[in-house]
């Protein structure tokens, strides 16, 4: 546990001074004072949050009610508002023009273009205007397929606007995946863009809209965006043109008030079994857990400009490029490309062209751009306006961490490692920026209202008291928890709060150092997080498993430096004849069930995979031998013993 030691790195000296305004927090004494009322009275601190940063337009009667037992919580009972409203109106009022939103191109050649909120309230009525005349209604579910535009954003807003929920399937999803997420969704409408710009490379994003919605009944309208000068097909009757259209609606459509509990969206991620879930969450409670996050954790002030770098399809894209950003009235950078595109600088010229105050990533990408980038490279670069540096979605080892801070914040930024889930909507471990004392490699301290517990997994008891290792559970439900999984309740009782009755169950290893810091250790079920990328194993074997020539599979993560884990699969097959070509074929089959970032990077073939005399596959041992290991723990109970030779790309019978 050496990289444990937990040295803290202090905030720079002049980090206040160059605050536009007052920091929301002034020390960590007040972060501790707050924190203790958030645990004691939970419905007092959450209601006066929920009183100070959104807007009903009837008020709340009831807190909450329901507990992690029953699963059943519910949040600003008899409360009615709007989160287009929440987002948009009630700063377009005071001050429309404001930026709300800046869009970087894929092509740093190409202008950047600005929305303000003045801007984008005709911009989201229209757009509401055109979802009601295409027969949306209150509750139905829109799924949106495109890459990071602001037609993106708009698209989600005004869904929101009218009541409808929101679905965004991420633009890298391929057309069998985006059209089991529309028949799960039941949706009417889909929008999309005609295509997509990343990398310099295109995205076809209307042509795999289109293969989807050929076994989509339910469909009645696409909704194209015009992004690029390609050629378009579009299906009479049923696709239309977005920008073309838009002009035929008013440039103010009233927001529809919602109760606190109706759902604000929906959005499918993977768990441990094969289906995708379909996260489902609460209008009210999702965003005050963005808005207080943004407020605290990030130190949001409206005249800051927020870049966060992950997709809108995910869901820091959700809440943190769309709506903490928004909610607390920033404006917020929308990029369109990739952090090496046309250069490993291009995050740097973002930063410096836009004066961007906070920047948000996954570790994947600083590992990335680590390995590609020296000091001289981005001498040039004024990045003086950074204040917050953010790192998301797999844990930050010490030495990305000290890149983080020495390196792309110049030793003048805070650094904030926030640790959070889908399911939990928004951060619930991450430093409080300038305020919690800083350990490289540590998510640090807990999100207010945010009860933790370390379970140990074999007993299921709480471990207390400081230096205790286990899982990572949750003991009082927060606002911004999910409330349900579409169509299966049951699975989301099973999977959260069944599990350690009276806690919410993260899924996630964690460490409390000797002085309360949390580090996390990564998932202990059989989820994997390629990139950033989270996704179930069983999902990609359940694709692998029906080609015709597979016996068994099993998909393991394996470490891997650039992207955390790579996905290798280890099979056994009916033949032995034409193996190569069944590799390809297996990868292709990935590709075209879920997308290309589930391929498998190495497909390892054997004879017979190791089991437990109860014929379970032994995924331990795999894991253990791909990593390179070669002690393997207690293997007396496991049936076929297999010994691993990196060199050969084999498993052999020992
Ligand atoms: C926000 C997001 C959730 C899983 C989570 C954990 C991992 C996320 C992390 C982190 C260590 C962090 N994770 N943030 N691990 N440190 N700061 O990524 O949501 O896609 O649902 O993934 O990602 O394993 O359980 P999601």
């Amino acid at each position: 546990m050496a990289s444990m030691s937990g040295k803290v790195i202090p905030t720079p000296p002049d980090w206040r001074k160059r605050h536009p305004s007052t920091p929301s927090l002034a020390n960590i004494l007040e972060y501790n004072t707050l924190y203790e009322e958030s645990i004691r009275s939970p419905e007092t601190f959450w209601a006066n949050q929920a009183r100070d940063l959104l807007s009903f337009t009837k008020n709340f009667h009831t807190v909450h009610t329901g507990s992690l037992e029953n699963g059943e919580n519910a949040w600003f009972l008899g409360g009615k508002l709007n989160a287009c409203f929440n987002c948009v109106d009630r700063h377009a009022f005071v001050n429309p023009d404001r930026v709300a939103i800046i869009c970087e191109p894929d092509d740093p050649a190409d202008e950047s273009q600005t929305i303000t909120y003045g801007d984008l309230l005709r911009q989201v009525s229209q757009a509401a205007g055109l979802l009601r005349a295409c027969g949306v209604k209150k509750g139905d579910i829109v799924t949106i397929y495109m890459p990071m535009v602001s037609e993106t954003i708009v698209s989600i807003l005004a869904c929101a606007r009218i009541g409808a929920i929101h679905s965004v399937v991420f633009a890298g999803f391929s057309a069998d995946a985006l059209r089991d997420r529309i028949q799960d969704a039941e949706s009417k409408v889909v929008i999309t863009t005609d295509e997509g710009r990343r990398g310099g490379k295109t995205i076809q994003t209307k042509y795999l809209v289109d293969q989807a919605v050929q076994e989509c009944p339910t469909i009645t309208n696409v909704l194209v965006c015009k992004r690029t000068a390609g050629e378009l097909v579009l299906t009479p009757g049923r696709d239309l043109l977005w920008g073309e259209e838009l002009k035929k609606y008013s440039a103010y459509l009233p927001p529809v008030p919602m109760d606190s509990e109706d759902f604000l969206f929906l959005l499918y991620t993977s768990g441990s079994t094969g289906k995708p879930k379909g996260v489902l969450h609460s209008t009210a409670g999702y965003l005050l857990g963005a808005a207080v996050t943004g407020k605290y954790v990030f130190d949001v002030n409206c005249q800051d400009r927020f870049f966060c770098s992950g997709d809108i399809g995910w869901i820091t894209g959700h809440t943190y490029v769309i709506y903490a950003p928004l909610l607390l009235g920033c404006s917020t950078v929308v990029f369109e490309g990739t952090p090496t595109y046309p250069s490993p600088t291009r995050f740097w010229d973002i930063i410096a062209k836009h004066g961007c105050t906070h920047f948000y990533g996954a570790p994947t990408a600083l590992r990335l751009l680590k390995r590609s980038l020296t000091k001289a490279d981005i001498s040039g670069a004024n990045i003086m306006s950074l204040r917050v540096l953010g790192s998301v979605g797999e844990p930050i080892s010490p030495e990305i961490w000290r890149w983080y801070h020495d390196f792309m914040g110049d030793e003048q930024a805070v650094i904030t490692d926030t640790y959070w889930q889908t399911e939990t909507g928004s951060h619930i471990i991450a430093a409080c920026a300038g305020v919690t004392p800083m350990k490289p490699g540590s998510a640090s301290l807990p999100c207010f209202g945010i009860d933790l517990a370390i379970i140990d997994p074999v007993k299921g008891e709480e471990l207390r008291g400081n230096s205790v290792e286990g899982v990572l559970g949750i003991k009082h439900p927060w606002p911004s928890m999910a409330r349900t999984i579409r169509g299966s309740h049951d699975r989301y009782m099973d999977t959260y709060f069944n599990v350690y009755k009276g806690y919410y169950f993260t899924g996630d290893g964690a460490y409390r150092d000797h002085d309360g810091h949390y580090w996390i250790r990564g998932r202990v079920d059989d989820v994997i997080n390629v990139s950033g990328h989270r996704l179930s194993t069983s999902e990609i074997e359940s694709v692998i498993i029906e080609h015709p020539s597979i016996a068994e599979a099993a998909i393991i993560g394996v470490p891997d430096e650039l992207t955390g884990q790579a996905i290798n699969a280890v099979v056994s097959l009916k033949t032995t004849q034409d193996i190569e070509s069944i590799k390809q074929q297996l990868i292709s089959k990935v590709r075209s069930a879920i997308g290309p970032f589930a391929a498998p990077r190495r497909i390892l073939v054997v004879e017979d995979l190791p089991k437990t005399r109860s014929g379970k596959i032994v995924r331990r041992i795999l894991r253990k031998a791909l990593s390179g290991e070669t002690e393997f723990g207690d293997i007396s109970t496991v049936r076929a013993y297999k010994q691993f030779d990196p060199s050969l790309d084999l498993l052999t019978i020992f």
